[in-house]
């Protein structure tokens, strides 16, 4: 069979390391002509971080490389920060706003849209009161605008309906984190890399999400060929070329593997007893347990029993354990095939588990580290505070004292600021749906392509008044604007990203806005003053002045920032907080002596003082092994998984515009597992027709030995085929994630 590109591209030597691109080349070819200027920035893509230098021409973007002196990727890129020159001059991009009259969307000037959006949100909230009305960002929007949105809306318009879609994401990662650890974010940074001796990767496809850091995975084991790397996904991908064992679960029973480990690094002694006795405290999730009732609670969890769950071998249960409890250093690492689930936050909490157990954590190598889908998500929403139930700097709406504190920054009274959380992202998107809420502000996000179960949600949009700050257009959200704004893209303007490991990194304005475009703070800053609030948004005059206010908010905090002022910011290649002074270089490891908040009195001789809990120790948690919200049944036998795939982003409305990135990955498909394939008769590139209870969808068959046998999986990118049609919309108790990655569905010949 003639190869492809993209087959190419992910045959050779560890299929990502390929699609990252070197891009010594450009330093010396034509490119680098006298007239081109490079600026610094990040990758707008995934939470990587990767550091890029933007070329500019006569004010147009003409090329992109790798930031050498960037320590995260040292000059590589994978396929997609490398075509970002051409997102950036793609035909699609929105060029000035527009309103929708008599049904359609008619071009109008900007004075006539904001004048629309000020006074429909004045008329709804005289009308219905502020949470009749929302804010729905992005984890891919900067810190400084999500700060202003936050600011905008619980702060002065009053309500904490304020989300953004980091929900869809990270936030099972942040209740395992807050649970387990007491505060939110990895203990460790990227570094841990280079001295890790074995790695866990749990539903994570490193190759294709976040492809320069499996580069760098791919880099360790080359000059530490004893290095281990285990997976645990339902599917092979890419990532598996460097894996020395797969466990192929079967998706939503993987919660009883990880007890099982830990059953046996504690019946095999390879436990750290003294930083367990030090550091751990125990819990059933209501109550306090000791050491002795977490061992009663493991009994159950056999290799055997755990296998039988999960559809593996037991042998292969112990393996891993063993190889985790002998390896020096350990790092799990895992994204959405943990977080995407009902039970993403218990997941969460079995895997610090096993690092708690070991005492593998808080020292070089040893981590339990989430790494973060968009580039944006840890600084802007997580940190910045951009959820319903959250305020700036690792701050609770429901504490008195923190909305005062932010109440005093923001110049308004503490009252101003409502002690209840808002909705979270799917009940916001209900409320709509229900005419609760009448009016939507969104910013940097597709939510008709993205959400789960559509069909619940898209009405309701369509219904309510949507406002929708683009880039391009048309999108499935920019089609059902009631007003459109042009939002000024990557390199069109400046800000900070905050990336997977703690490091925030500022992107360097390096190009006008094209057409009418505004930067999206700007036009928030313009809504704020339309809506008389004008004094408290009047001072900021450049993007550095909001950083700087932002800045304030996390003096003092674990996450403080204070050090890493944009005069620092511009020259660096980021800093990771806490970095609580201008001369502070930064924190590799929190928690330990050399984090700056390290109580050392307190700590008393502990290795680690988990200071977000008051007796500084974390949690180990003894969660029941509970398993996905609709598994399969004699109606809808087979498991449904979605996610990505390398060369393109989300909902493709960046990356479906370059040709190259297009061609690699032309059109959606489902892939099937040829034994599947077989018993269902099913040929490769026919048609199927797949239903769940929610939706049903027509798609091309990709048999190929990638899903587990009784899975398939969908590539959600494609708007003209919308996986989200089928998935289901159960969430997470804890976080309110949704389970994106299981459901039941059929499949039939077209
Ligand atoms: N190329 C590309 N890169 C991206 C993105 C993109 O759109 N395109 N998006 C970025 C964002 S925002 C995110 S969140 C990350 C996502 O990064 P990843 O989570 O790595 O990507 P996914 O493909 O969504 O899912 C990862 C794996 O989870 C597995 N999985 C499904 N169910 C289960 C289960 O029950 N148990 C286990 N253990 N695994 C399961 C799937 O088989 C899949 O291989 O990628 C980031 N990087
Ligand atoms: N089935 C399924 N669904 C999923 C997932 C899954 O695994 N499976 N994953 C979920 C996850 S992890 C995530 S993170 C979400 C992501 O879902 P979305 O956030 O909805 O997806 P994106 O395509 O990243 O949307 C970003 C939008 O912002 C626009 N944009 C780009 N730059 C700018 C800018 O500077 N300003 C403004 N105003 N707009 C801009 C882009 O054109 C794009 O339309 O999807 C979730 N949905
Ligand atoms: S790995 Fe992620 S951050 Fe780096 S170039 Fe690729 S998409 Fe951008
Ligand atoms: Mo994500």
């Amino acid at each position: 069979m003639p190869m492809t590109r993209r087959d190419f591209l992910k045959a050779s030597a560890a299929s990502a390391a390929a699609a990252s691109i070197g891009m010594d080349w450009l330093h010396d070819s034509a490119y680098a002509a006298p007239a081109m200027t490079w600026h610094k920035s990040v990758c707008r893509f995934c939470g990587t971080g990767c550091g890029v230098m933007l070329g500019v021409e006569n004010g147009k973007a003409v090329a992109v490389k790798g930031d050498k002196e960037n320590t995260i990727n040292h000059g590589l890129l994978c396929v997609k920060g490398f075509y970002l020159h051409k997102v950036i001059n793609a035909k699609g991009r929105l060029l000035h706003p527009m309103i929708r009259k008599n049904g359609e969307l008619v071009r109008a000037t900007w004075e006539e849209a904001m004048t629309l959006v000020a006074s429909k949100f004045q008329e709804t909230i005289m009308q219905y009161g502020p949470d009749a009305v929302a804010f729905y960002g992005s984890g891919q929007g900067t810190t400084e605008e999500t700060y202003i949105a936050n600011k905008l809306f619980k702060g002065h318009i009053g309500t904490n309906n304020v989300e953004g879609n980091p929900r869809l994401c990270m936030a099972s990662a942040v209740g395992g984190y807050t649970t387990t650890f007491g505060a939110d974010e990895p203990v460790g940074t990227y570094d841990d890399i280079e001295h890790c001796d074995l790695f866990l990767l749990v539903g994570s496809n490193t190759a294709e999400a976040h492809p320069v850091l499996y580069d760098r995975l791919v880099a360790r084991k080359k000059q530490n060929p004893q290095t281990k790397i285990i997976i645990i996904d339902p599917r092979k991908t890419p990532t598996n070329k460097i894996a020395d064992l797969h466990l192929q679960v079967i998706p939503g029973y993987d919660l009883a593997v990880m007890h099982a480990i830990a059953r046996i690094l504690v019946v095999e002694g390879f436990t750290d007893e003294q930083f367990i006795k030090d550091s751990v405290n125990f819990s059933d999730g209501q109550n306090p347990m000791t050491y002795e009732d977490f061992k009663k609670f493991l009994d159950k969890y056999t290799p055997e029993y755990a296998a039988q769950q999960a559809g593996v071998k037991p042998e292969e249960i112990v393996q891993v354990a063993r190889l985790f409890g002998q390896a020096k250093t350990a790092m799990t690492m895992w994204t959405m095939g943990v977080n995407q689930r009902v039970r993403g936050v218990w997941l969460n909490n079995l895997m610090h588990n096993l690092h708690l157990l070991t005492g593998k954590l808080g020292k070089p190598g040893s981590d339990s580290f989430s790494l973060t889908g968009q580039p944006n998500a840890c600084g802007g929403v997580r940190e910045g505070g951009g959820l319903s139930h959250l305020l700036p700097g690792h701050r609770s709406v429901e504490n008195e004292a923190h909305r005062k504190e932010i109440a005093a920054i923001w110049n308004v009274p503490p009252e101003k600021i409502q002690p209840k959380p808002g909705k979270h992202t799917m009940a916001m998107f209900e409320a709509l749906a229900k005419g609760e809420i009448k009016l939507m502000y969104v910013m940097c996000t597709n939510p008709a392509h993205s959400l789960p179960n559509l069909n619940k949600y898209l009405q309701g949009m369509q219904d309510a008044f949507l406002i929708v700050s683009e880039a391009f257009h048309p999108t499935e959200t920019s089609k059902l604007a009631d007003v459109l704004l042009p939002a000024a893209f990557w390199g069109e303007k400046e800000g900070v990203y905050g990336c997977t490991e703690r490091r925030s990194q500022h992107m360097a304005q390096a190009l006008e806005p094209q057409g009418e475009a505004r930067w999206d703070g700007a036009i928030l800053i313009d809504l704020a003053t339309r809506l008389g609030h004008g004094q408290n948004f009047a001072h900021f005059k450049s993007v550095e002045d909001v950083w700087n206010e932002y800045l304030q908010t996390t003096k003092g905090k674990d996450m403080d920032l204070t050090g890493a002022t944009y005069a620092r910011l511009r020259e660096v290649r980021g800093l990771r907080w806490p970095v609580p002074s201008v001369d502070h270089p930064g924190t590799t490891h929190r928690f330990v002596e050399g984090d700056p908040l390290f109580p050392k009195e307190k700590a008393a001789g502990r290795r680690m003082y988990f200071y977000g809990k008051p007796d500084g120790k974390a949690v180990i948690f003894a969660r029941p092994d509970k398993g996905p919200e609709e598994p399969v049944d004699a109606e809808y036998p087979i498991a449904l998984t979605t996610g990505r795939v390398l060369e393109h982003w989300h909902t493709m409305t960046m990356t479906g515009q370059v040709l190259e990135l297009h061609r690699a990955v032309p059109k959606p498909y489902v892939e099937i597992h040829p034994e599947d394939a077989t018993a269902w008769g099913i040929a490769d590139k026919s048609t199927v027709r797949l239903l769940t209870r929610r939706g049903k969808l027509e798609m091309e068959a990709r048999v190929i030995d990638r899903p587990r046998r009784g899975t398939i999986f969908i590539p959600w990118h494609w708007p003209e085929k919308l996986a989200n049609l089928l998935t289901t919309d159960a969430i997470d108790p804890g976080s309110k994630e949704p389970e994106y990655k299981v459901c039941a569905v059929k499949i039939e010949k077209v």
